[in-house]
């Protein structure tokens, strides 16, 4: 196995004054802070364009040895997302009536979540992340990805960060086992569901719970 080392380029960012790195800093916190997962959503359309922008923000993230070990199944049909709602529901109603532990059971009480996904119908798009364990090459070889949670994870982010930033909304849902997804989309065996991201306007009458954020200093630690 051989490989090269790539070419290097020149690499320039905009350089700002420490008055204006303060102040985009601030800004991007406060417009990231008005952030909310969504449960209720609109069924107004959005263009495949944005779709498109806010799945390509994603594929920006770095990746372990720049594998980009992801894939992002993007749904507007309607009896698909039907198809994977009743299959994300048959799974969701295991876990609530008996696969989660009470203590889980809990702990979502107040966010006020249950196995009803209605969103996966009503949003005009849902995003499907499924991280790639391994790859092929040409020959048809087998290809090893590196840090494929820890890349998709960041890919994800970006991709909720490039949602919101869109003034659009989202929701990190997990069905669980996701498997039957997979299947659903006809997926290969080397790719295995991550999230599933309703993408939409918030509902007229939506509202989210009301939770707070812990404090810098109890997500922190400086070492001066
Ligand atoms: N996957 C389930 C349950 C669930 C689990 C956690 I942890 C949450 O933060 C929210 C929901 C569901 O999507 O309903």
């Amino acid at each position: 196995m051989s490989s090269v080392k790539h070419p290097f380029i020149p690499y320039n960012v905009p350089s700002y004054s420490t008055e204006e790195t303060i102040k985009k800093s601030r800004e991007f916190y406060e417009f990231m802070n008005k952030r909310r997962s969504v449960r209720e959503y609109s069924d107004k359309d959005i263009p495949q364009e944005v779709i498109e922008n806010l799945v390509k923000t994603a594929g920006t993230a770095p990746s372990g040895a720049n594998k980009q070990p992801w894939t992002f199944c993007i749904i507007r049909n309607s009896e698909l997302k039907h198809k994977v709602r009743k299959l994300a529901e048959e799974e969701e109603e295991k876990n609530y009536e008996g696969r989660m532990s009470e203590r889980w059971i809990k702990d979502l009480e107040p966010l006020g979540t249950d196995p009803i996904k209605e969103f996966i119908d009503v949003a005009p798009w849902v995003i499907i992340v499924l991280k790639r364990s391994y790859d092929f090459d040409e020959n048809g070889e087998k290809t090893q990805n590196y840090y494929v949670n820890e890349s998709v994870g960041i890919a994800a982010g970006l991709l909720i960060t490039a949602i919101h930033n869109a003034g659009l909304v989202t929701l990190t849902h997990t069905p669980s086992p996701m498997n039957f997804i997979a299947k659903a989309l006809k997926r290969p065996e080397n790719e295995k569901p991550y999230l599933l991201l309703p993408v939409g306007y918030p509902a007229e009458d939506c509202t989210v719970p009301d939770l707070q954020r812990k404090s810098f200093k109890d997500i922190a630690i400086i070492y001066e």
